[in-house]
């Protein structure tokens, strides 16, 4: 278990100078997720921010193998390579899947499920700043209730959000954990950990994005930490079906604390039209979410230690 930032491994797989909008937490993430990845590893990316980020050929600011692909083809492209590379007998490689919440929830969901359902070995990746940043902001269907977005612009957002782990957990793959760029150390733990895992493992990190919620960039860790203190994010891990909360969640769940999301929203210009009657319904929906959690929780929340990663 890594204590402090400062124990990450040095070597750098995503290299200064990219593309990624100040205070981007997709870049805090992924800078994280490649060094518990490793050099032996392959990502297929699909159109979105994260191609934004790799750069336009023959410039990028990654230095592992990356495939772009078409939108909806994530999954399916990682499932070719992973029978490719066994094909021609090579081990030892992770190949990754790493879409946005558009790509996963929405336009890549069908080859999701189908890698998944055949416990595909690899590891998908769903990155989510709850909207379809790279094309201006327009709602997904992990956009949260209330937002104001391009293509929900007067009464914002009207439907929850879709939980997208849970149907990955329904499909019993071995392992799903939920994480935070703003967590850096228990994103990077988790990673290795699916790393190290054969078969379909399915990793959700929340990214948060100062320029499509309107926050200013300088704030985005805090943020990300304050998502997690309101319950609006939760970590977990699931693995071969047994559900524990971790990190941050897990320590609120010992402590018994509950910030409202009011907190949170208000910081945030995405929320500018959200009503009182929808900020009632979120909170209303955060709590039931949060008490299913608690029931599941295996075993149950104890005391832990206080410090925060
Ligand atoms: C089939 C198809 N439809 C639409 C697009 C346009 N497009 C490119 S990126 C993008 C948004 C992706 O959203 P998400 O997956 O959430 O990633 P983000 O941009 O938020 O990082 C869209 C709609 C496309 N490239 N291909
Ligand atoms: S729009 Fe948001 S997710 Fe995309 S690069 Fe900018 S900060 Fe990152
Ligand atoms: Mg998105």
């Amino acid at each position: 278990m890594i204590e402090s930032v400062l124990s990450l491994p040095d070597k750098e797989y995503m290299l200064p100078g990219n593309r990624t909008c100040a205070g981007c937490g997709l870049g805090i993430a992924y800078r994280h997720i490649l060094k518990a990845l490793g050099e032996n590893t392959i990502v297929t990316v699909p159109a979105s921010c994260l191609t934004v980020l790799h750069g336009m050929y023959p410039i990028t600011s990654v230095n592992i193998p990356c495939m772009n692909v078409c939108f909806p083809s994530t999954a399916a492209a990682a499932t070719g390579l992973v029978a490719g590379l066994k094909a021609i007998g090579k081990s030892g490689i992770t190949v990754v899947g790493f879409a946005g919440d558009g790509g996963t929830h929405d336009i890549g969901i069908q080859a999701l499920s189908g890698a998944a359902e055949r416990n595909t070995d690899f590891i998908y990746i769903c990155y989510d700043n709850e909207a379809y940043m790279n094309t201006g902001g327009q709602r997904s269907s992990s956009t949260p209730l209330g937002v104001t977005t391009t293509t929900t612009p007067i009464l914002g957002k009207g439907q929850h959000q879709k939980d997208m782990p849970a149907i990955m957990a329904a499909h019993r793959i071995p392992y799903i954990a939920t994480a935070s760029s703003s967590y850096p150390l228990d994103l990077y733990e988790k990673v290795k950990k699916a790393r190290d895992i054969t078969g379909t493992r399915f990793l959700y990190i929340y990214t948060h994005c100062p320029p499509g919620w309107l926050f200013p960039p300088k704030d985005t860790v805090k943020m990300g930490r304050l998502a997690v203190e309101t319950r609006m994010v939760v970590l977990y891990e699931m693995e071969n079906g047994a559900f524990r909360l971790t990190g941050a969640s897990e320590r609120l769940a010992a402590k018994g604390t509950r910030k409202p999301v009011r907190e949170y929203i208000e910081l945030q210009g995405r929320f500018r039209r959200i009503t009182e009657e929808q900020i009632d319904e979120l909170q209303r929906w955060v709590d039931s979410r949060w008490e299913e959690y608690l029931a599941r929780q295996t075993p149950r929340p104890t005391e832990v230690a206080a410090s925060d990663n």
